[in-house]
C-alpha cells in the first residue's frame, strides 16, 4: 500500500503540477470573463476569440501559424454506408446518417473548406492492440458468402448488433479512418479532423461487438499513436466521450493505462440506461497505474441540456485536462445527446456542441480528432456536426440557444465526481460556487412523455420501460375507476 502511495505521489508531481491550482489565462474556464463561467447562462459574446486561440496555439508551437486558416481534415467515404440491416429493416444506426451529415456540410459550404480525406482499411495488427484474434476473425469473415446463412444467427448472440454483407468492409474502414486522421493531426499535417465513420465503436469490447459497434475505432487509433508511432511524440491522450451512452469498451481498454485519460459523460439513470452496467458510475476511476485516469459523469435522468454539459466541462473535464496536459484529444463524438434524438432523451443544441468543442480547443494545441459514434436524428446530427466543423474551421460563433439552468442533480453528480477524484486531481478540491441557480429534476410525467416518444419510435430501451412502469402507476392514480 505504501509503495502504491509513493507511485501516486510520483505521478502527482509529473502530471498534476503540484497541489496549487494552476493559474492560467489561456484557458476559457479560468480567469475568463464571467459570461464564460458556469452556471451556464452560456456566453453571449464570442467565446475565446479565434484570434486569441491562434495566438495561444502559435505561442505553444502549434502547427497552424498565426493568421493561417486551420487545416481541418474531413473524412467521408460512401463505402461505410454498406453496413446496413440485412433485409432493410428500419434501424436507427443506418447509412442515411452519414449521407445526411455530408449533404448538410456540402449545402453549408463547409465541406469544401476542409481537407478531403478517404478511408483506408485498418491493418489487422493495429486492430489486434484492442481486440482478440477471434473477434477480428469474426468481423473479417462475417460478410463472406459462406457466412450468408448464419449471419443473423450470429448477430443474435450479441447485444444490439446486426450484420450484412457490407459489415466487414465498413468496420475495417471505420477503424482505419480514425487511425488515418489521427496520424495526420498528430503529425501536424492537419490542425484537427473529423472522421465520419460507421459502424460506431465505443461499445465494442475486447472480444465482442456490442451496441451497434463492431470495432472500437477510437481505442484502436489511440493505441496506434501510443504504440506504433513513437516518432509522433504522442505520450498522453485525452479521450472525451460525449455520446449519450457510456463508452464501456473504451473505458475497459485503458482502465489501467495512465497514458490515456478517459472521460465519459452519459445518461446513467441509476444503472437503467443502456448499456445498463454499474461500471458507468462515477466510482469507476481506473485501477493500478491508471487509477484516477478514468472519469465518468453519470446523469441521473434525461432532459440534460447545454447548461448541464457546460457545468461538467467547467467543473470536471477542463480543470483535469489542464492538469493532464494531453498531446492530442480524441473525441468519441456521438450526437445522441442532441435535442430531438430518439434514443438519448437529452437536448444539447448545435450551439451547445460548438461551445463544448470550443472549450476543448484550448488544450493539446487544438489537436482534436472527432470520430462519429451514435446520433440518430438525421437533422440533429447534421446540424450539430455542421456547427462543430465551423468551430474547427475557426469561424466566429455566438451562443444563441435559449439559456437554461443546470439541474440540481447535475450539481450533485458533479460534486460526487469531484470528491471521488480530488485525491488524484487536487484542482478539484476547491469548493463549488453555491449561489448557482438550479432547476429541479423533470417530473415523472415529463420523463414518461420523453420515454414514450422513444417507445413510439420503436426503440424500446430498458430505461424507457422503467419510466413506462412509473407512468402506469402514476396514471393509475389519476384515472377514475371504471
Ligand atoms: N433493448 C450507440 O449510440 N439500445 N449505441 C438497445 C436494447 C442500444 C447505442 C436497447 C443502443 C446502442 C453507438
Ligand atoms: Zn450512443
Amino acid at each position: 500500500a505504501q509503495a502504491q502511495a509513493r507511485t501516486h505521489k510520483t505521478r502527482g508531481s509529473t502530471n498534476l503540477r503540484g497541489n496549487q491550482p494552476v493559474q492560467s489565462s489561456r484557458l476559457p474556464h479560468r480567469d475568463a470573463p464571467p459570461q464564460f463561467s458556469t452556471p451556464l447562462c452560456p456566453p453571449v459574446s464570442p467565446p475565446p476569440g479565434r484570434g486569441d486561440r491562434r495566438r495561444r496555439m502559435a505561442a505553444a508551437g502549434a502547427a497552424t501559424p498565426v493568421g493561417a486558416a486551420p487545416r481541418v481534415g474531413l473524412l467521408y467515404d460512401d463505402r461505410m454506408c454498406a453496413h446496413a440491416t440485412p433485409d432493410g429493416e428500419k434501424h436507427p444506426e443506418n447509412p442515411e446518417r452519414l449521407r445526411a451529415i455530408r449533404r448538410k456540410l456540402d449545402a453549408e459550404g463547409v465541406a469544401s473548406r476542409c481537407v478531403d480525406m478517404k478511408a483506408k482499411e485498418a491493418k489487422e495488427k493495429y486492430i489486434a492492440s484492442v481486440h482478440t484474434p477471434n473477434h477480428i476473425k469474426l468481423i473479417r469473415d462475417i460478410s463472406s458468402k459462406e457466412y450468408d446463412y448464419r449471419r443473423n444467427k450470429t448477430a443474435r448472440k450479441f447485444n444490439s448488433i446486426y450484420f450484412n454483407e457490407g459489415s466487414s468492409e465498413s468496420a475495417f474502414l471505420a477503424a482505419g479512418s480514425v487511425i488515418e486522421v489521427a496520424e495526420k493531426v498528430a503529425a501536424g499535417e492537419l490542425s484537427s479532423a473529423i472522421a465520419l465513420v460507421r459502424p460506431p465503436g465505443h461499445h465494442a469490447e475486447h472480444n465482442e461487438p456490442m451496441g451497434f459497434c463492431l470495432f472500437n475505432n477510437v481505442a484502436i487509433a489511440a493505441n496506434y499513436l501510443l504504440n506504433e508511432r513513437p516518432d509522433l511524440g504522442i505520450n498522453k491522450i485525452l479521450i472525451v466521450d460525449w455520446d449519450v451512452h457510456h463508452g464501456n469498451g473504451t473505458q475497459k481498454m485503458f482502465y489501467s493505462d495512465p497514458r490515456v485519460l478517459f472521460f465519459s459523460v452519459h445518461r446513467f439513470d441509476y444503472g437503467s440506461f443502456y448499456p445498463c452496467e454499474g461500471d458507468a458510475s462515477h466510482c469507476f476511476i481506473g485501477e493500478g497505474a491508471g487509477e484516477g485516469y478514468n472519469i465518468n459523469v453519470p446523469w441521473e435522468h434525461g432532459k440534460c441540456s447545454d447548461a448541464d454539459y457546460v457545468a461538467a466541462w467547467d467543473h470536471v473535464l477542463l480543470p483535469i485536462a489542464e492538469a493532464f496536459d494531453p498531446d492530442i484529444i480524441l473525441l468519441s463524438a456521438g450526437f445522441d445527446a442532441a435535442m430531438g434524438d430518439p434514443l438519448g432523451g437529452c437536448c444539447i443544441t448545435p450551439d451547445g456542441y460548438a461551445l463544448l468543442l470550443t472549450k476543448l480547443l484550448g488544450f493539446a494545441k487544438g489537436r482534436i480528432v472527432m470520430a462519429l459514434e451514435g446520433g440518430y436524428n438525421l437533422k440533429s446530427i447534421a446540424n450539430s456536426l455542421c456547427a462543430c466543423t465551423k468551430v474547427l474551421l475557426g469561424d466566429n460563433f455566438t451562443y444563441n440557444s435559449p439559456r437554461m439552468q443546470p439541474f440540481e442533480s447535475t450539481w450533485r453528480v458533479i460534486q460526487m465526481v469531484r470528491d471521488e477524484l480530488k485525491a488524484y486531481w487536487p484542482v478539484l478540491s476547491s469548493k463549488l460556487p453555491d449561489n448557482v441557480p438550479l432547476r429541479s429534476a423533470p417530473s415523472y410525467i415529463e420523463m414518461w412523455i420523453a420515454s414514450f416518444q422513444i417507445y413510439l419510435l420503436g426503440n424500446l430501451t430498458p430505461s424507457s420501460l422503467t419510466f413506462y412502469r412509473h407512468a402506469i402507476s402514476i396514471v393509475a392514480v389519476f384515472k377514475p375507476h371504471s
